[in-house]
């Protein structure tokens, strides 16, 4: 039974849930569930903690992330196994990716926050300078896509930034949140500092509403992005963003067929597809679209599989998979759900799919899926290929893949989106910005733009007298 963490102390109260095992659909496991005392009760333990935790100078903060990257490292295997239990992801995935970011992230956030230099203007007449102060307790509300990696996103540049935090991780991954309370316990982290409530999002709600949180940040679906921001509208709380996508890739002829096939197929099935960054648009030179189709089609057919998180999920992208079919597309590959023939069947898999035929304007290819598929369409020119592109509501990753340096250029500064990458996917430097444009976010983390969203500025002026010595 997963019990909520505040005050530095593992709290059973509240009603409880189940968690299932996506792989089989089995019920895996019990968490408590947060009620509105539960709530206020953690915001407390976060206010209390306040006060000592922001005080502290920058560089003793800095230690205890480097504290709790070691800590992740002595339970690295707990880490894994919490999360693969939660999500069905692959051991080489969760290994190498997920649990690796969460040690990455409180060591790189460490470094930028201790090594940052603050402004300062000194003018004949005046010296104006700066100081930043943390916004107080953040309500920090985790997906359940990458429950660790992003939960840890947040979290290091909050605490070093010296902001309390109470965490919400999705109510279908608690897991690996639960681990890393007892990595701050055993680490010794002041209690209260770090609290983490389990829940559904009501309790998401409740915390966000809660008039001792001072900001929220949210990584998740644009209707729960926008339901937060409307809570906190009254209150002017500060909101930092990363919302959903609905992503596309350009192929030229010259790109190199194997190249971005693979590329692509890395972009559109990793985590099943459960990815903010995953490509769901893909549009392609006519020269070698039929070629590039078969090849995708392909890898389709051979990407390990990952469930979807839920069931819920899975009938949602299994809906898109019947709406492509009813609207007269070409299922290249996919279109249903695997047959095991084990117990996996009655698990939460579909089928990795590629689709073609669609029109621009079909739901299939405006909305967000979320799941391994992507639609495939054809374009003549550089410039059709950016106007389909950039023909979205959502605004948060693309990729282009040619040879030309010159087009590569010019075509990545087109786009409308946060993050555009050429020849790759999912490339990640922590310092750069990261985010999204229109639909799909408000606000940057990564690097000292998480520690500006985490803190505020206060400019200090002091007039300096004029004397002849
Ligand atoms: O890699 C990251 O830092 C990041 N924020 C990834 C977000 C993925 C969303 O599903």
């Amino acid at each position: 039974m997963l019990t909520h963490f505040i005050g530095g102390q593992p709290v059973a109260a509240g009603t409880t849930f189940p968690v299932h095992d996506p792989v089989t659909g089995a019920v895996a496991g019990q968490a408590h569930e947060a009620d509105p005392e539960v709530v206020d009760r953690a915001v407390r333990a976060a206010r209390q903690a306040a006060r000592d935790w922001s005080s502290m100078p920058v560089g003793e903060r800095a230690g205890w992330m480097r504290r709790l990257a070691e800590g992740i490292e002595a339970r690295f295997d707990d880490l894994v196994a919490a999360e693969i239990a939660d999500t069905g992801k692959s051991l080489e995935q969760t290994r190498t990716l997920d649990i690796p970011r969460g040690i990455a992230n409180f060591r790189a956030f460490a470094e930028i926050a201790a090594q940052r230099p603050e402004d300062a203007f000194h003018l004949s007449g005046m010296l104006s300078y700066t100081v930043r102060r943390p916004l107080g307790v953040v309500a920090v509300i985790v997906p359940w896509n990458l429950p660790f990696l992003l939960m840890t996103w947040k979290l290091a540049p909050a605490l070093v930034a010296g902001n309390t935090v109470v965490v919400k991780p999705s109510e279908h991954t608690p897991g690996s949140a639960a681990v890393f309370a007892e990595i701050c316990a055993e680490a010794g982290l002041p209690p209260g500092v770090v609290n983490i409530i389990f829940g559904y999002g009501s309790a998401g709600q409740l915390l966000v509403e809660h008039p001792g949180v001072d900001a929220v940040t949210f990584t998740g679906s644009t209707k729960t992005g926008s339901t937060i921001m409307k809570s906190v509208a009254d209150r002017v709380k500060p909101i930092s963003f990363e919302l959903g996508g609905k992503n596309a890739g350009i192929v030229f002829d010259d790109a190199g067929l194997d190249r971005a096939v693979e590329g692509t197929a890395k972009s559109v099935f990793t985590n099943g597809g459960q990815v903010c960054l995953c490509t769901e648009r893909m549009y392609v030179q006519r020269s070698i679209f039929e070629d590039f189709c078969a090849a995708l089609a392909v890898r389709a057919q051979e990407v390990e599989l990952q469930p979807m998180i839920s069931a819920e999920h899975r009938e949602k992208v299994l809906s898109y998979y019947a709406l492509a079919r009813s609207e007269g597309a070409k299922m290249r590959a996919g279109g249903s759900v695997p047959l095991f023939g084990d117990h996996r069947d009655s698990g939460y898999f579909v089928e990795p799919t590629v689709v073609t035929g669609l029109s621009e304007w079909s739901r299939f290819n405006r909305e967000e899926i979320f799941g391994p598929v992507c639609h495939v369409a054809p374009f003549d020119s550089e410039a059709e290929a950016i106007d389909l592109a950039n023909g979205s509501e959502y605004g948060l990753a693309a990729t282009v893949w040619t040879a030309g340096l010159d087009r590569a250029h010019r075509v990545a500064q087109r786009l409308e989106a946060g993050l555009v990458w050429v020849n790759t996917w999912y490339l990640r430097d922590l310092r750069t910005p990261f985010g999204g444009v229109k639909l799909s976010g408000i606000g940057r983390e990564g690097g000292t733009r998480s520690l500006d969203f985490y803190s505020e500025p206060t400019t200090i002026t002091i007039k300096l007298e004029q004397h002849d010595a």
